[in-house]
């Protein structure tokens, strides 16, 4: 059963985020918390677990994480509502579509800036976890050590366009990791909402990140999933993006077992990711509609999600925003990169008539 610590630490939890935003404050009442605190997945996760972090960052947006797969269905009366406001709807009876990559339809995704007006660079990303390991708060050390292993396959591709090379975070100088993060390659250091959840254990062992020459096809591993299939290059072309994405990660799944749900669709670790996985984005400028007040609520009536130049929880700079696709789950990944697609291809339509 959850000790009375725990569980006088949820309702602390609780008590303390009166003045926050966050999903976790919205679904996290009363009931919810009487309904959940004695609960604890095989694997010993407690409630704790799933709202640390939004309890240590009153500014998050979401504030939950599942420590393992069991926590969504456990802990369902907190994550379901939670799922169906950030996915647009996603109710507790709706279920995942099959995956549709959008395998032969990427050539309707034409260049979205063809005179390189406006967009930097197009990016679209998707998170997978393997078969059998829980997510970062429940991996012990040699589970890192042992999933890292996962970096044998990424010798198997032989595409000339994706072949690469892994290189661990273990060892790396600080040097190359730094010019890497500023070059929007890598992930971060140190992000607190990941350090809050219990998602940094034994850093920098079992991370790191392969990459093809030119980087434009890369992969994360164990950051906060355990892996993150990237594409990403210069200018507006969504589709060739795309189709580097679905040739990586055909090539992949091919040779490793992949955590999926029949109704959440592909498992990850924070409940805003599940379903497709899909985050497809541009960092683009737009300097007269971005510098209207009603920016943020056109973004929002286009499904769209606003972040700074550095990504989550950054600020924009130069004017450069980075505008992706907001939910992954109830929709197929090529309808994903498609949301993306049609609500960049708007906003450009606005800025020239602005
Ligand atoms: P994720 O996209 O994996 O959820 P972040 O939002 O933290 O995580 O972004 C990771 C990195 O990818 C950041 O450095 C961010 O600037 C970069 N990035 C995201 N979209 C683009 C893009 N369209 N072009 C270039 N870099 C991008
Ligand atoms: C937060 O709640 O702000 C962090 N835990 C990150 C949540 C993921 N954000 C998102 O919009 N996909």
């Amino acid at each position: 059963s959850v000790s009375p610590d725990v569980i006088a630490k949820i309702e602390e939890g609780y008590q303390a985020a009166p003045e926050c935003h966050s999903l976790l404050k919205k679904y996290l009442t009363k009931e919810v918390v009487d309904q959940l605190k004695d609960k604890k997945t095989k694997l010993g996760a407690t409630l704790l677990d799933v709202i640390q972090s939004g309890v240590a960052n009153l500014d998050s947006g979401v504030g939950v994480y599942a420590p393992d797969a069991e926590a969504y269905t456990l802990f369902k009366p907190l994550f379901d509502p939670l799922i169906q406001d950030y996915h647009n709807g996603f109710a507790p009876d709706a279920k995942q579509p099959n995956t549709d990559l959008g395998e032969g339809k990427t050539a309707g995704l034409p260049d979205l800036d063809p005179e390189g007006k406006y967009i930097n660079s197009t990016r679209i990303r998707c998170g997978r976890s393997l078969q059998g390991y829980p997510f970062n708060p429940c991996l012990t050390e040699a589970n890192y050590l042992e999933m890292e292993s996962v970096k044998g396959i990424f010798d198997n591709i032989t595409d000339p366009e994706l072949a690469g090379k892994y290189f661990p975070l273990d060892g790396m100088t600080k040097e190359v990791q730094d010019q890497l993060i500023k070059d929007h390659f890598l992930f971060k250091e140190g992000d607190r909402f990941l350090q809050a959840a219990n998602a940094c254990r034994y850093w920098p062992k079992g991370r790191g990140i392969f990459h093809n020459n030119q980087k434009t096809f890369l992969i994360w591993c164990n950051e906060e999933d355990h892996l993150r299939i990237i594409s990403m290059q210069e200018g507006g072309n969504v589709g060739q993006v795309l189709e580097r994405l679905i040739k990586g990660v055909k090539t992949i799944e091919k040779q490793a077992p992949f955590s999926r749900d029949d109704r959440l669709g592909w498992l990850t670790f924070c409940p805003s990711n599940l379903g497709t996985t899909v985050r497809a984005s541009v960092h683009i400028r737009l300097p007269k509609i971005s510098a209207k007040p009603d920016f943020k609520s056109i973004c929002d009536g286009l499904k769209l999600q606003i972040r700074g130049i550095h990504g989550e929880h950054s600020e924009s700079e130069g004017g450069v925003y980075d505008i992706s696709n907001k939910a992954r789950l109830g929709l197929t990944e090529f309808e994903a990169v498609k949301q993306m697609y049609d609500g960049i291809a708007h906003l450009i339509a606005l800025e020239k008539a602005a």
